[in-house]
This record gives structure tokens, C-alpha cells and sequence, in this order.
């Protein structure tokens, strides 16, 4: 009996065992075996590339590739290596070089996506067609946003997904040798991939991710490429450049942040490498040493400026750029963050027009440009950070015209210097601001002409002098300062 239930729970362990095993099972040889017959369906894929692409015949500065039209390029693909490696992933996960290849080629395998096809085939109309129409032009811009959502944007992910597994501590020892075979060649050079690669492809990974959040946060599409659609689109109020998404401008800003971190985690890796840099693809040696420390150096000042308010000074004006503050609360609108200005269509263009005439009377309706600046910056600030002025020190008006002078609000205005009314014109005399006016110097009303009264400061300004309104002209009016003045169309 004890034998008979030994046996029981034995053939149960087997079974158990069995059924376990062909669940999740992992097989290293056969991933193994998978992995070279991606890496072998990779480089046979690169060489069609490469034979493609290479120049051909040149003439002159002119050189032509193999590529000729849009089919030309149906040969380059990586699906096969993709499809393979993912195999191998299947068969062990824990197979690392599966993992590398399947990132990489989940990417390239992108030149054979139908997305990618039809994108390519529209753009490929659109840049050879002279007599471009808006239609194709439409069509083509639905492709790209086709292409970044459905193919685009879940390959950055997969790949993304790919260096989670494979980018942590545990790997740091991790090595993958480029070696002459992997190119299908018998001698040659081969080249190392270490953790600093690996971390340097992640971080440009993440910083794409960063870029794909952009594009989905703000309607950036036009629904009708045509002259009047884009007018439609750029006028004030209407849903261009609004925020569809302020979800993906947070995630935007977390991904940029750990693009730079990731970043910084490579150069880290790659500066405590002691190992032969002779095959490694990012050296560390004593030539790119201080190359290396200049890229960490700017490593940290964009981190710094993602996350702490970044002073920018321009024309002796500082203004404290709060990017982080931006991303976390984005503004609902870009447009509204800009000054009036009209959009029009003259002589079949599109003319964006300023509706202010001059630079005092520009306004800009958020000095902190949705938060993008700290401390609420003054109209003056931003106009002369930005450098919007008509004339200033540097900048003389009408190209040194010396009937115009500079006011001290940087706007042109007529009138030369003077220091005595003899220095002006005969209708003119020298102003308190030692520039010359209109009006002859008076001190009664008979010193101006008939239709001029002296004024208070003493110029004869328009309007003769009057008790009442039928001392004046007939679209004239005698004001309450006793000179008359235009009433306008009675
Ligand atoms: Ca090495
Ligand atoms: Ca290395």
C-alpha cells in the first residue's frame, strides 16, 4: 500500500512537473539557436540597406542612391530578424542578446509597417509634385499622424519595454560582441556593445518618447491643408496648437527627465570603463575624456533647467524660465499666449499681420507665456529681452534718417535734435525733449496764422480761436479750452 501511494504522488510530481515545464518553459539552447538565426536574418536585411543606399553614379555635386522611387525601398526589411528574436525572447526571456536584437529591430522593422508605407508613398507624392494640390498635401499629413500613433509610438514602447529588462544593475557586466560573422564578413574589426551603448540607446529612446508625448498633447494636425484651412487654423479661436492631452505634457517632461538621467547613468558607466577601448563603439580614453565631461557638464544644466527655474539674460534683462512649472500646468491654448494679430490671404498668400502699429502699443497677453515665466515679467521686460524695439542705441530709426529720433520707449518718431528752435524748420520749433516739432514758437494768438490758436505751452497748434461754435467752420466745434477742433463728418 505505502508503495502504491509512493508511486501516486511520483506519477502526480510528473505529471505536475510536466505540465508546469511545457507551460513556461525555458529553453536557452533553443533561444540560443533563435538569436543566431536572427542575427543572421539582421545582417542580411543591413546589407540590402547599405547596397541600396550606397551612391551611385555622381555627377557633378549630384549623386544618386539606389533608390529611385518609394519600392525601392519594400526590400529593406527586418521583420524576419524581429520576428526571430522575439523567438528567442519566447523560448528565455532571460536571453539578453534576444532582448538587444528585438529592440533595435522592432524599430527598423518600422520600414516595412503599412503605416510606414503609405506615409512614404505620400510623402514621396508630395515632394515630387511641383503643382502640389492640398489635398495631397492633407493626406499626407493624416499618414504622419497615422504612422506616429499606430506604428511609431507602440515600436519606441516595445523597444522601451526591451530595455527595462535589460538595462539594471544586475547586467552590468553584460557584453555583446559585433563580430566580423555578424556582418557576413570573414576578418574584420569587431566591435564591443557594453552597458554604456545599451544606456545611450535607452536614453535616445526615451528622449523619442518624450517627443511622440508632444505631438499628442497639442492638436497640431490641420484637417485641410489649403490656404484658407491654414488660415482658419493659425486665426485666434480656433482649436490649433489647443491642448488635447495635459496628461502627455506632464509625460513628456517625466520622460525628458529620465532621458537626461539616463543619459548621465552612461557617462557614469562609460567614465569608470577600464577595460580596452579599442572596440568599443563610445570611447573612453584620454582624446574624449574632456568630451565626455562637456556632455555631462550640459547633462546637468538641462536637468537643472527641466526641474529648477533656469535664469535666461538677454539686453540687460534676466527672466526665470520655469519649464517644469510649463509641462505640469500647460496652457490650454498657445496661440492666446501671443500678441492681436490678424491672418489674411493677399494675392493667393497667407499674411500674418501684427494688429498693434507700434511697439508701445503691443501687448502681450500673458507675460509668463503660460507659466513658462516666473514672477509675472513686465510688457517692457519681455519687449526688450525679445528685442522688439523699433530703434534703440544699436538700432538707429530708417537707417540713420536725422528728421527721426528714438523715444524712450524705443519707438521711432520725426523730428531732429535740437538745442534751439533756429536748428528746426521754419514751421517747427525745438522741443523740451530737445527734439524738433510741429509749431512755430508764440506767445499770443496773433503770432500763429488764422487757423491756429497759441496754445498753453506756447505753440501755435490747428484751430483757430473761439467763443462758440459759429466762429467755426462747419465740421468744426469750439471747445471748452476756447480753440476749435475737428467735429468730424457733421
Ligand atoms: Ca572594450
Ligand atoms: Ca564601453
Amino acid at each position: 500500500m505505502k508503495k502504491i501511494i509512493v508511486l501516486v504522488l511520483t506519477t502526480l510530481f510528473i505529471i505536475t512537473s510536466c505540465t508546469d515545464s511545457t507551460s513556461d518553459k525555458v529553453d536557452p539552447e533553443k533561444s540560443k539557436m533563435k538569436t543566431e538565426l536572427a542575427n543572421h536574418a539582421f545582417t542580411k536585411a543591413l546589407k540590402i540597406v547599405k547596397e541600396k543606399t550606397e551612391t551611385t553614379e555622381c555627377s557633378g555635386d549630384d549623386c544618386n542612391s539606389g533608390i529611385e522611387n518609394p519600392e525601392d525601398m519594400d526590400s529593406f526589411d527586418f521583420t524576419n530578424a524581429y520576428n526571430l528574436y522575439n523567438e528567442a525572447i519566447e523560448a528565455d526571456p532571460g536571453n539578453l542578446d534576444a532582448q538587444l536584437g528585438a529592440a533595435i529591430s522592432r524599430i527598423l522593422a518600422l520600414l516595412k509597417d503599412p503605416e510606414f508605407i503609405k506615409l512614404r508613398n505620400a510623402w514621396w507624392n508630395v515632394n515630387n509634385n511641383f503643382d502640389l494640390d492640398s489635398a495631397s498635401l492633407t493626406e499626407a499629413r493624416l499618414k504622419f499622424s497615422n504612422f506616429i500613433n499606430n506604428a511609431f509610438i507602440p515600436a519606441i514602447d516595445y523597444s522601451l519595454d526591451r530595455m527595462a529588462i535589460l538595462d539594471k544593475p544586475e547586467n552590468k557586466n553584460y557584453v555583446y560582441l559585433i563580430t566580423p560573422e555578424f556582418y557576413d564578413e570573414t576578418e574584420g574589426d569587431t566591435f564591443e556593445l557594453d552597458m554604456t551603448e545599451i544606456k545611450a540607446f535607452h536614453a535616445i529612446l526615451l528622449s523619442v518618447k518624450a517627443g511622440t508625448n508632444l505631438t499628442q498633447a497639442y492638436k497640431i494636425d490641420l484637417n485641410d491643408y489649403s490656404l484658407e484651412g491654414i488660415k482658419n487654423a493659425l486665426t485666434k479661436g480656433s482649436n490649433f496648437l489647443t491642448l488635447l492631452n495635459a496628461g502627455k505634457m506632464v509625460s513628456a517632461h517625466n520622460k525628458a527627465n529620465e532621458a537626461v538621467n539616463k543619459a548621465l547613468d552612461a557617462i557614469e558607466f562609460l567614465l569608470a570603463e577600464t577595460d580596452d577601448q579599442d572596440n568599443d563603439l563610445i570611447k573612453n580614453t584620454a582624446k574624449t575624456v574632456d568630451n565626455i565631461y562637456k556632455f555631462k557638464d550640459n547633462l546637468l544644466k538641462i536637468k537643472d533647467a527641466l526641474n529648477n527655474p533656469y535664469e535666461l539674460k538677454n539686453n540687460g534683462i534676466a527672466l526665470s524660465l520655469t519649464i517644469s512649472n510649463f509641462f505640469n500646468n500647460a496652457p490650454t491654448d498657445l496661440k492666446a499666449l501671443l500678441p492681436d494679430y490678424t491672418v489674411s490671404i493677399e494675392n493667393n498668400e497667407l499674411k500674418v499681420k501684427l494688429v498693434a502699429e507700434n511697439r508701445v502699443s503691443l501687448i502681450f497677453p500673458d507675460t509668463t507665456f503660460g507659466g513658462l515665466l516666473a514672477g509675472n515679467p513686465s510688457q517692457e521686460d519681455i519687449k526688450l529681452f525679445t528685442e522688439i524695439y523699433e530703434c534703440s542705441a544699436n538700432v538707429s530709426c530708417y537707417d540713420g534718417d536725422p528728421y527721426y529720433h528714438c523715444t524712450k520707449d524705443f519707438t521711432c518718431k520725426y523730428g531732429k535734435a535740437c538745442s534751439t528752435d533756429t536748428e528746426c524748420e521754419t514751421y517747427e520749433h525745438c522741443g523740451t525733449d530737445n527734439y524738433c516739432a510741429n509749431g512755430t514758437r508764440c506767445s499770443e494768438d496773433s503770432n500763429c496764422s488764422s487757423g491756429e490758436h497759441c496754445s498753453t505751452e506756447n505753440i501755435c497748434e490747428y484751430g483757430k480761436r473761439c467763443s462758440n461754435d459759429t466762429d467755426c467752420d462747419s465740421n468744426e466745434t469750439c471747445n471748452t479750452d476756447s480753440y476749435c477742433e475737428w467735429a468730424g463728418d457733421k
